[in-house]
């Protein structure tokens, strides 16, 4: 890839809310060889990376009151970055063989996490209820891949197109999903904060959902939690993220847009954009005659596991 990724996160606490439960990250997962003695040219203890394996990006809103909010996403968050070191083999195989296996292992990375802040909530019972929302693309050029459970969402800017590839986990878009209601009274709806698939919370089982995608230059992607999507319409993020010189930029705009219109939450984003460096203008214009992006979602049943579904408030 002649290009260059520029990438930035930025979390706010709003206007209402007393703390932030949300959390964000960025990280590139690298091959490392800690040394620790040699007769070689090196300082002792010193680390030697690889090449970067691939980037991760990812947005968790915790939810369960003053006591737990902000726990849970960081339990959540931390366990996710252990399961990784642990499994990092198919980070690595997966720059010469993408495999299905990665997919699952994806879903099982959230899984791991889901136990971990049960474990927690039997230690502490104080902390019952405790959940996070969890949005995590992993992009190995120009492979993405995205696991998510709960309401924070992922889109990908294609310009001019503007794509949501997550689906929400709330109620009120299974009653949208059912015909039940519209897709526009989402907002106004008394379910459309009740999710109902979030690691922890109510919730016994998680369900994550993964996507594919692949990417190209030009292409710019958003993580963020509700409390832009609240305040911000998907046409104003799309126009911020199409103006915006950089991640940096667009984020703080995105962040400002979201208190203007109101705060009510916490707000997160983590912007990612695939720029060429070569590009000339012209060039850029061309690019951004793309095509509708394809995004498969990947559907397999997880195997022997009954399907319950309870609620979170959030
Ligand atoms: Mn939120």
């Amino acid at each position: 890839m002649l290009g260059k990724m520029d990438c930035f996160g930025l979390t706010d606490i709003g206007r209402k809310r007393e703390k932030n439960d949300d959390q964000f990250l960025i990280a590139d997962l690298a091959k490392s060889v800690r040394v620790h003695s040699t007769s070689l040219n090196h300082d002792d203890q010193t680390r030697l990376y690889g090449e970067s394996q691939g980037k991760l990006l990812l947005v968790a809103d915790g939810m369960g009151g003053h006591l737990a909010g902000d726990r849970a996403s960081t339990v959540a968050v931390d366990e996710l970055l252990n399961y990784l070191l642990n499994s990092m083999r198919w980070f690595f195989r997966l720059a010469d063989d993408p495999d299905d296996d990665f997919l699952e292992e994806l879903k099982a990375a959230l899984v791991h996490c889901e136990q971990r802040l049960w474990d927690e909530m039997q230690q502490f019972p104080q902390r019952r209820g405790m959940g996070t929302t969890m949005t995590m693309a992993y992009v190995v050029w120009p492979r993405l891949y995205v696991v998510h459970a709960g309401d924070s969402r992922c889109y990908l800017l294609r310009y001019p197109h503007f794509k949501q590839i997550t689906h929400d986990h709330t109620v009120a878009q299974k009653l949208v999903d059912a015909g039940e209601i519209h897709a526009d009274d989402v907002e106004a709806s008394q379910w459309s904060h009740v999710v109902w698939n979030v690691l922890g919370g109510n919730v016994e089982e998680i369900h994550p959902s993964v996507y594919r995608a692949e990417l190209r230059l030009g292409d710019v992607l958003l993580l963020c939690s509700d409390g832009l999507t609240k305040h911000v319409s998907d046409e104003t993020a799309c126009e911020m993220l199409a103006e915006s010189t950089s991640a940096e930029r667009a984020c703080h705009d995105l962040v400002a847009a979201a208190n203007d219109a109101g705060g009510s939450d916490n707000v997160t984003v983590v912007v990612a954009s695939f720029r060429d460096i070569s590009d000339t203008p012209a060039e850029l214009q061309a690019a951004a005659i793309a095509e509708t992006t394809s995004v498969t979602k990947v559907e397999k049943p997880t195997s022997g596991r009954r399907d319950r579904t309870t609620t979170a408030a959030k």
